[in-house]
């Protein structure tokens, strides 16, 4: 698997692509499967449809991984917090943690609810062609809780911060319980045939350097510790969101994962001179040129100059697929990037 090789620095014929939020509703084969089990939770849930819809960018796009098709909250789902994705309005938690008491509210042992996630991935790696590779995934810790801190996303995160500085203890306590839970959740996925994790840590840019370090990165580190000791074979990508002002933090402490996710808004070269050599680099096409095609290929330039078709990259976008980008130029910057980076 070319994507595998890359994420462990071995030389391939060509950079690797996918691309974050593959599947979705920029792909009218999505809604017609979203538009028959109605609500988007129930798809995550139906093994036959989800499994579906994350084969269906390797079809129409032919990228080089899939992506497991659910959604980082379902772990808190499952943890008992009741959620509702509302239309127009994103997720919505029926119940939040603000307190000691609402403590109570959470389960243990969430990570055995979500059988469907991994009969999912079973299913689709025995459809999945075999030099695909499928990822898997989990939210970080720290963007997990702020969901269930807010109750819903934010802009500002008030609620999160809050506790933050005036109950740490409490948001320490939320961050232990859900990487224990995400160790198994992500191992759990291993079982079940995928061949490389992602942890997404959208919302790491709404802190200071010092409390990212303290309560969001803290985690992750332990997640992908525990992960690597069992499986050492099994890369580990992390996508920390708006840390570009202080990339320099991440190169000398002791981390556990092999590919490092660099969001649009981090200039790639600066990226690579800081952490090229610590980590396998993945991004950061701004996933709004490709609603112009020279804008695109322009973007794409730009980065295979940056990174060279040497090892040490994989081509991606610098954060999700946006519902309305065309798919015909989402279908010409897999092939584009193919024969652009070849060796
Ligand atoms: O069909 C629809 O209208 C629902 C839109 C949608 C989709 C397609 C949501 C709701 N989630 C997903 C799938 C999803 N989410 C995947 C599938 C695999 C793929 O990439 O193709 C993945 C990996 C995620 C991860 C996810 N969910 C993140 C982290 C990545 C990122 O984009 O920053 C986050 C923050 C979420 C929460 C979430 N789920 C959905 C929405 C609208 C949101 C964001 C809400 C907010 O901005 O606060």
């Amino acid at each position: 698997m070319i994507f595998i090789d890359a994420c462990k620095r071995k030389e391939t014929p060509y950079t690797p692509i996918w691309l974050m939020r593959q599947a979705g509703r920029y792909l009218s084969e999505y809604k017609e499967v979203r538009a028959k089990v109605g609500d988007f939770l129930d798809l995550c849930r139906n093994v036959e449809f989800a499994s579906k819809v994350t084969l269906q960018p390797i079809d129409i796009l032919d990228c080089d991984a899939a992506i497991l098709f659910s959604d980082i909250l379902v772990v808190p789902l499952e943890m008992g917090l009741g959620l509702d994705f509302v239309k127009n309005e994103g997720p919505k938690f029926r119940q939040c943690i603000r307190n000691e008491n609402d403590m109570k509210i959470l389960q243990n042992e969430a990570y055995k609810k979500l059988s469907y996630v991994y009969d999912t991935i079973s299913l689709t790696r025995s459809k999945l062609s075999k030099d695909k590779a499928l990822i898997g995934f989990c939210g970080a810790p720290w963007t997990l809780a702020t969901y269930m801190i807010e109750g819903q996303g934010s802009k500002t995160y008030t609620h999160s911060k809050k506790m933050l500085y005036s109950n740490p203890n409490l948001l320490h306590k939320i961050l232990q319980s859900l990487s224990d839970e995400l160790k198994l959740y992500l191992e759990s996925q291993i079982k079940a045939g995928v061949n490389a994790v992602m942890i997404f840590d959208s919302w790491a840019g709404a802190l200071e350097r010092d409390a990212y370090f303290a309560f969001g990165f803290k985690y992750i580190n332990d997640i992908a510790k525990y992960i690597k000791s069992k499986y050492p074979q099994i890369p580990i990508i992390v996508f920390p969101k708006g840390v570009g002002g202080f990339l320099g933090a991440f190169k000398n402490i002791e981390t556990n994962f092999d590919v490092f996710g660099i969001d649009w808004g981090i200039d790639l070269e600066y990226a690579k001179n800081i952490l090229g050599q610590n980590f396998v680099l993945q991004g950061n096409l701004e996933p709004c040129r490709i609603y112009d095609f020279d804008a695109m290929e322009c973007g794409v330039d730009n980065i295979i100059k940056i990174m060279g078709k040497q090892s040490g990259h994989i081509f991606n976008l610098g954060h999700g697929m946006l519902p309305d980008l065309p798919r015909e130029n989402a279908i010409k910057l897999i092939q584009m990037v193919r024969e652009k980076s070849k060796r």
